[in-house]
């Protein structure tokens, strides 16, 4: 069964996986460009996902892959406006994917509950006092530059420490634009502006996230990270690598898993929530 968002909120102290379904209607996002732009197909796919135990769906109109280019509100909400609203009345919490007040608002407005922001409010400084006024949700997310040229040769002293310091800062700022601390979830950019090595550090370190005391999201579906392990160059060949990674932040106390492959991985936490769960129980 679905988690309410106040469950979700509160997942960092139970430990209960939640997993958002991912919905790009975009042409050219890194893995499923295209697939979704048909508005009908947008929805079936919502609801396939729902079905498949989704507890959330994020919805984007923009690509954020590296390199890409921008896409302006207003045609942001022209693909957003046939599909959104239907997803929310299939009945599941949805997010929108956005850096833009402009859009966000046209999201709340059609019932969308989380705003994630990929750019944790620094794009556009009217998005916490939106989010604020809206009693929504936040997800705050580090990146390193933009996504036209994060992967530009990305550097760190330490990435975990810079990368807490840096959505220890965005907390504060949410706050103080009026973003109640307990409707914040923060996330470490798998992928935006990192190396492989600065990905795994960040993965392997989610306890140290964890001290902001809010939820950690974790985005590591289908990333070029896996490939760079693994060799495998399609990302739609990357689903063993993408539970992996959302099993082995679960286990260091990350709570929300953005997924392409809802039933896969709904499918990894049913075990590894079971065996955890009778480890607990002792029997
Ligand atoms: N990753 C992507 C997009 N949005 N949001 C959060 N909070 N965390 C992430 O890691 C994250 C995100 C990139 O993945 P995808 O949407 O599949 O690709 P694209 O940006 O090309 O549409």
């Amino acid at each position: 069964m679905s988690a309410r968002l106040d469950e979700i909120l509160n997942s960092h102290r139970t430990g209960r996986a939640a997993v958002m379904g991912v919905l790009n209607v975009t042409p050219d996002s890194f893995s499923d460009g295209c697939k979704f732009l048909d508005p009908a197909a947008a929805v079936h796919h919502a609801r396939e996902m729902l079905a498949q135990g989704a507890d959330i769906i994020d919805i984007g109109a923009e690509s954020t892959r590296p390199g890409s280019d921008r896409v302006s509100p207003a045609d942001q909400i022209a693909r957003l406006r046939d599909v959104l609203p239907a997803v929310v009345s299939a009945g599941v919490i949805v997010s929108i994917d956005t850096t833009s007040a402009q859009v966000a608002e046209f999201a709340l407005d059609a019932g969308a509950r989380i705003v994630n922001d990929v750019s944790a409010g620094r794009d556009d400084p009217a998005m916490f006092g939106l989010a604020a006024r809206r009693g929504a949700a936040v997800v705050l997310m580090h990146m390193l530059g933009d996504p036209k040229s994060m992967q530009k040769d990305p550097a760190y002293r330490d990435v975990v420490a810079e990368v807490r310091g840096f959505l220890a800062e965005r907390l504060c700022a949410a706050e103080g634009a009026g973003v109640p601390r307990e409707r914040c979830i923060v996330d470490p950019g798998i992928g935006f502006g990192k190396r492989l090595e600065h990905n795994l550090a960040l993965l392997g370190n989610v306890a140290s996230l964890l001290e902001l005391g809010r939820p950690v999201l974790v985005g590591a579906s289908r990333k070029r990270f896996i490939g760079e392990l693994t060799g495998q160059t399609t990302p739609a060949d990357r689903v063993p690598g993408t539970i992996s990674a959302c099993l082995a932040a679960w286990r260091g106390g990350a709570t929300i898993f953005r997924v392409h492959d809802v039933a896969e991985v709904v499918a990894a936490f049913t075990v590894a929530s079971a065996i955890d769960t009778a480890g607990r129980c002792g029997n």
